[in-house]
């Protein structure tokens, strides 16, 4: 630990451990050279400890600290005190070098998110930490031609801490200034383009959230957002790129947990005699005619509706088409199998199922007895190409009951589908010249039981965790660091962490089912086997496919026409996890070609309210997330190294064109001319004394701090000269 061997003296302040607290801030009265007495600051309370089990502590005001490499000294103990005191006092950001920490507030803080805060920081210089800053250092990269100019922002946390909603403040402020109009003028409405895209957030959140027992509006798929610029920085339109979709949950929800919100959206409407409910097929349906429609979290509200059916219109999505489809699937799955022997099942006679199987054919616009033939019976295929004969066999209740479930979850996956490319349509540009991506997937969770959702979610986070330790390993590698003690033992650390192989044992607790546990980096989590093999071979029976291409309703058949099952047996099949590695791999390095920007969500309390912080549960987000490592090292060394020659690659270069010139010339003549003209740069604006980096032979070694003023006096100055030649250049407003 840093400054561990700083003496414990009568006076000095010290942190203590704490079982509740983790760690608390107290004072030395007396001391030996093993033991010490504290008092605890603001008790009367003393104590008496070991001195080698306290951490230094110090007398900084907390709350004023927006940096965490701010900290003296910095120790997990003054992290968390420092994230704890910012918590009480309503400042819900803090900076940890590049990185944001965003401690969710649980309670609406409008002030942080008006115009006037995204002019500030896109007009007014402000850089307190805010995902506004993260957004645009990101923006100004990307429309400068900046660094690597394709810009990432990574939103990472566990389920619950916050995710979708930054994400969806850094999609505010991106498409606020970089709509010129809108950024003039607070009142004028955005273009059409930017609208669209904000559109796209309240529907594909309709579709893809629901509420789990982290949170009531937990994202349920991975979203990686693209935003496209031209080089001015004016933005050209969008791709979404969605990941694996928890499709299960349409048929099947833990208890306390709910299906889509849209289903409910859509029965309130309906309840409310909305559109439709004339209708025959869907007159007097209510939430409760469905099985799979449960009461879901208590306090939950569906207050959205309204924001997605006015989305959807302006989308260009007909109401019709998503009621029909949508209360189709509900209907299949109230259809009941019984048994009649062991390998043959027939549809319950009861009322409900009867009901069921016939409207969702007729919704489906399928032939009522051929639905319930792929439902109970299956084709067997024989002989060679020449002769292939089939063979039609019933098939036993439980094969039956994953038929109907496969049915429902295959017409909501590719309607689901079928909306991202919609909407892609709707956003997608014809030309442009860089992207901004904004990815927010679903958040790290641990449940009483976790099957091949939760598998793939928690190993989507441990690909994040690994790229994060991996950016900062690199800055360490490449900055020659003048502490190397402590450093190498930082080094070995996150080495250990990014290449840890996942440590897979045996469950401690006994469970019923077989199990194994998988260590991951926020924790232990327990898999039950039971399923997770079925569904990670995810078959799809052809007859279903072929019944729903032959739909009378064109945009049903239109969802299955050009959809093949993937018929690969043994190694060849494609499983689920393999096909969402390969999502991961191609995510990864569409994110090493970036500059990466970090916001890291912490939960305050897991109780989900406003003004609870629990330092227990926050002290373990700080170190699974690694965030109290990265700030050590931001602090210690030199994370930011520009190349002042060949390399050049970020903070130095001057807009791009230009930059280009300037850079051979620093490279012919960098030791003399060049290397005068930085040291005379960087003491210019470091006239208070403090430290102006380190020169090398090609690379100046800078502290974040420097980087971050050098590059807002450069921004000052440059931006509003270069950039207006340059947009005057290409005919840009
Ligand atoms: V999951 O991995 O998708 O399950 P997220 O996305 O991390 O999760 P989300 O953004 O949905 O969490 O936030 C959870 C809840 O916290 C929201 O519904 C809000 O009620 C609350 N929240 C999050 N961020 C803010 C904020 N900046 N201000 C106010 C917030 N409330
Ligand atoms: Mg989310």
């Amino acid at each position: 630990m840093v400054d561990k061997k700083s003496a414990v003296v009568p006076g000095v302040r010290v942190y203590v451990q704490d079982k509740h607290h983790v760690w608390r801030l107290a004072t030395v009265t007396k001391t030996n050279t093993i033991l010490c007495t504290v008092i605890v600051t603001g008790t009367n309370e003393e104590r008496e400890v070991k001195c080698d089990s306290v951490l230094p502590g110090s007398d900084q005001d907390l709350l004023c600290v927006e940096g965490l490499t701010q900290l003296t000294p910095i120790n997990q103990a003054s992290v968390l005190s420092c994230l704890h005191a910012r918590f009480s006092g309503v400042q819900f950001y803090t900076g940890a070098g590049s990185t944001v920490v965003a401690v969710n507030p649980f309670q609406d803080v409008p002030h942080m998110y008006t115009e006037d805060r995204i002019h500030a920081y896109c007009q007014q210089g402000e850089d307190s930490p805010h995902v506004y800053r993260t957004a645009g250092e990101a923006y100004r990269r990307v429309s400068q031609g900046l660094g690597k100019v394709d810009q990432c922002i990574i939103v990472s946390g566990e389920s619950g801490s916050g995710k979708t909603v930054s994400a969806k403040h850094l999609l505010r402020y991106l498409t606020s200034v970089s709509n010129p109009l809108s950024s003039d003028d607070s009142n004028s409405s955005l273009s059409s383009i930017e609208q669209r895209i904000l559109d796209s957030n309240p529907v594909l959140e309709a579709f893809g959230n629901a509420a789990t027992q982290r949170n009531n509006n937990s994202s349920r798929f991975g979203k990686y957002i693209q935003l496209h610029f031209n080089r001015c920085g004016v933005m050209q339109g969008a791709e979404i790129h969605t990941y694996l979709l928890e499709k299960t949950r349409v048929v099947h929800q833990s208890p306390g947990e709910s299906n889509f919100h849209i289903f409910y959206q859509i029965m309130n409407s309906l309840e409310r005699g909305g559109e439709g409910q004339q209708q025959e097929p869907l007159r007097g349906v209510r939430r409760d005619t469905f099985r799979t429609l449960p009461h879901g979290v208590p306090g939950h509200t569906h207050h959205d509706l309204e924001d997605t059916l006015h989305a959807m219109t302006d989308m260009g999505l007909s109401k019709q088409l998503q009621q029909h489809l949508l209360v189709a699937i509900l209907y299949v799955g109230n259809i009941v199998i019984s048994p009649i022997e062991e390998d043959l099942c027939e549809l319950l006679s009861d009322k409900v199922s009867q009901e069921a199987v016939e409207h969702s054919a007729r919704l489906l616009g399928v032939d009522q007895p051929c639905l319930t033939h792929v439902l109970l019976y299956r084709n067997i295929q024989s002989g060679g190409p020449s002769r292939r004969s089939v063979f039609i066999k019933p098939i036993p209740e439980r094969e039956a009951n994953s038929r109907r479930d496969c049915l429902a979850t295959l017409l909501y996956s590719r309607l689901f589908e079928w909306l991202v490319g919609f909407i892609n349509r709707q956003i997608k540009p014809e030309t442009f010249d860089h992207t901004l991506g904004i990815l927010d997937i679903y958040g790290f969770e641990a449940f009483e039981r976790n099957s091949l959702e939760q598998l793939c979610i928690n190993y989507a986070n441990e690909r994040l965790q690994q790229h994060y330790v991996s950016i900062f390993l690199r800055d360490l590698q490449d900055v020659q660091l003048n502490r190397q003690t402590d450093t190498r033992l930082l080094s070995e650390r996150l080495l250990s962490l990014s290449k840890s192989t996942v440590c897979v044992k045996k469950p401690r607790s006994h469970l019923r089912d077989p199990a194994f546990t998988v260590e991951h980096y926020a924790g232990d989590v327990t898999y039950t086997v039971e399923q997770l093999s079925a569904k990670n071979r995810d078959n799809i029976p052809q007859e279903l496919v072929s019944l729903l291409a032959s739909s009378t309703n064109e945009f049903v058949s239109g969802l299955f026409t050009d959809f093949t099952v993937d018929e690969g047996s043994g190694r060849r099949k494609k499983t689920v996890l393999g096909k969402f590695k390969a999502a991961m791999d191609s995510l990864m390095s569409s994110l090493d070609a970036s500059d990466v920007h970090y916001i890291r969500c912490i939960k305050p309390n897991r109780e989900s309210v406003a003004g609870r912080f629990d330092r227990q549960f926050v002290h373990f987000q700080l170190l699974a997330a690694g965030i109290i490592e990265t700030v050590k090292i931001s602090s210690l060394g030199f994370p930011v190294s520009p190349a002042t020659s060949k390399q050049n690659k970020a903070s130095t270069d001057s807009p791009s064109t230009p930059r280009r010139k300037s850079r051979r010339r620093a490279g012919v003549t960098f030791v003399d001319h060049t290397r005068r003209c930085c040291v005379a740069v960087m003491e210019m604006l470091f006239v208070d004394g403090c430290h102006i980096g380190q020169f090398g032979n090609t690379k100046i070694f800078m502290h974040q701090h420097q980087v971050d003023r050098l590059e807002k006096t450069r921004y000052d100055i440059l931006f509003n000269k270069a950039s207006l030649i340059q947009r005057k250049k290409h005919g840009c407003p």
